[in-house]
């Protein structure tokens, strides 16, 4: 079915100079991706330009459509920011205003790529099995409703049904999410939801549909207004839809694009036949470590990661669980770890960055299993090396009872920022003691792994973490474990 109106001439005439869908337009995407794929029109032409979808929100599709999608990043470099003008970006969508131009759009053979950034959370595939969570919302509406999806999966096997049904080669889907091999998860969820609704789809995607794994970074803070007021001073604009970044950048593609790419190298990607290990040193080395930083920094009340990272006894930890981290991967060529490491560290102390410890601290649920639960199964006779792991971990489940039990005059209970915030309010039903709080939460139906689970260490390392950070706060644990 065809939109009709303005906004179907505008997705038209855009379609004509586009080549990629992305699914997912926050800050990340137009720090990341967009300038890429600017850098590459830039250098080597093409027409690669970005149909935007969000799934969720209106206002950026309103505020990007309004400025022809060009939108400003500022990087911020110690010398002060620096502005970029991005206009890889040719048209928005809200899907959740109306699906349906977004399923013109991938019917189009136009579309040769579709680029995702969407969150963990907005997956609905089980990691261990990698098939379909049949009671996430979205996969349960998109199952029900497969031509009016609205949620990833249904919107990317609707939009391959019909280029089967039209005999149009497909599109190359590109996740760009913090997920451990995340082309393989995503090819597996795909399958499985097609297989659902109908099996020959589900065997055609699996023959035909390239699904290359990514590793992306950036450190990309939510835009303030301290971003909006740098963007008018540097480029004389209003630009509601600017974003602020640090200045590093990583990119690294599995080169499968049998419906070609843009030169993405131009703008320094690395293209390589394997990208899950370097996949793996991200989450754990990077994201990890932020995950440490932002449940130990929210309960000792460090605001962002530049204070934390300030703090030399909190500095001294996050070097140790890079260290541990870093103990848990098989060597990778042509990469020195503790070199990795000590740039990361940089990164994490840049004072011009105000990444804030609660932005990191969402999702926990989700983040754990990749950064912390996984490299801790690969420690299993490393006592030593548990300690920091089981420490984020201990933090996390003191930082979500204080959300619902907050200790302090004048802070009001509220519900984590997390997907199963309703299971864990359920289960934390009254504030618990260290044990309590463990054995209530770590059996969080599907969710730790069973060799963890299983492994007295573990509890035991983490309990007694635990009742430290519930007796003595942030700062004594930090002591105690850079003392171990
Ligand atoms: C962070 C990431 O919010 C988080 O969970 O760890 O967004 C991190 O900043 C990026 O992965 C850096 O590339």
């Amino acid at each position: 079915m065809k939109q009709s109106g303005s906004s179907d001439m505008a997705l038209q005439s855009a379609l004509a100079k586009s080549g990629i869908l992305h699914i997912g337009i926050g800050a990340f995407h137009r720090a990341h991706q967009a300038v890429y794929t600017d850098a590459a029109m830039a250098a080597k032409g093409g027409d690669w330009h970005i149909i935007g979808v969000s799934l969720r929100s209106t206002d950026i599709v309103d505020a990007l459509n309004a400025q022809d999608c060009a939108f400003t990043v500022i990087e911020r470099h110690a010398q002060g920011p620096e502005a970029h003008r991005i206009t890889s970006m040719s048209h928005a969508i809200a899907a959740a205003r109306d699906v349906m131009p977004v399923l013109d759009a991938l019917a189009d053979p136009a579309i040769r790529i579709v680029t995702i950034t969407v969150t963990e959370k907005a997956y609905g595939i089980d990691r261990q099995s990698g098939k379909i969570q049949n009671d996430h919302p979205a996969i349960r509406h998109d199952l029900e409703n497969p031509d009016r999806p609205s949620g990833l999966l249904g919107i990317l096997v609707a939009g391959l049904k019909s280029r089967k049904d039209a005999g149009i080669a497909p599109f190359t889907v590109v996740s760009c999410d913090n997920l451990p091999a995340n082309g393989k998860l995503l090819r597996s969820g795909v399958t499985d939801f097609a297989r659902q609704i109908d099996p020959a789809l589900g065997d055609w995607i699996s023959e035909n549909v390239s699904f290359p794994s990514t590793m992306v970074d950036r450190i990309t803070p939510a835009s303030t207004a301290a971003t909006y007021a740098d963007a008018k001073a540097l480029t004389g604009m209003d630009d509601p839809a600017a974003i602020e970044t640090e200045p590093f950048s990583q990119w690294v593609i599995e080169d499968d694009f049998p419906n070609g790419r843009p030169a993405w190298e131009e703008g320094g990607a690395i293209l390589v036949e394997d990208v899950d290990p370097y996949e793996g040193m991200k989450l754990r080395m990077l994201n990890g470590s932020h995950s440490l930083i932002a449940y130990v920094g929210q309960l000792g009340r460090y605001r962002y990661v530049r204070d934390a990272m300030a703090n030399d006894n909190f500095a001294s930890l996050v070097a140790q669980h890079m260290e541990n981290s870093a103990a848990t991967m098989p060597p990778l060529a042509g990469i020195d770890f503790a070199q990795y490491g000590a740039e990361l560290t940089e990164r994490f102390r840049n004072p011009e960055i105000a990444h804030e410890t609660r932005q990191i601290a969402m999702d926990g649920t989700e983040k754990l299993p990749q950064r912390i639960f996984a490299p801790a199964c690969d420690l299993p006779g490393d006592r030593e090396r548990l300690g920091t792991f089981a420490l984020c971990f201990a933090a996390w489940l003191a930082f979500v009872q204080k959300q619902i039990h907050p200790t302090e005059p004048g802070e009001t209970s509220r519900l984590p920022d997390d997907p199963r915030a309703g299971e864990i309010k359920e289960l934390l039903d009254i504030p618990q003691g260290a044990e309590g709080l463990y054995d209530r939460l770590a059996n969080l139906p599907g969710w730790m792994p069973t060799q963890l689970h299983d492994n007295p260490h573990w509890r035991k390392a983490v309990i007694s973490r635990l009742s430290t950070l519930l007796s003595h706060g942030a700062d004594a644990a930090i002591a105690d474990e850079i003392a171990q």
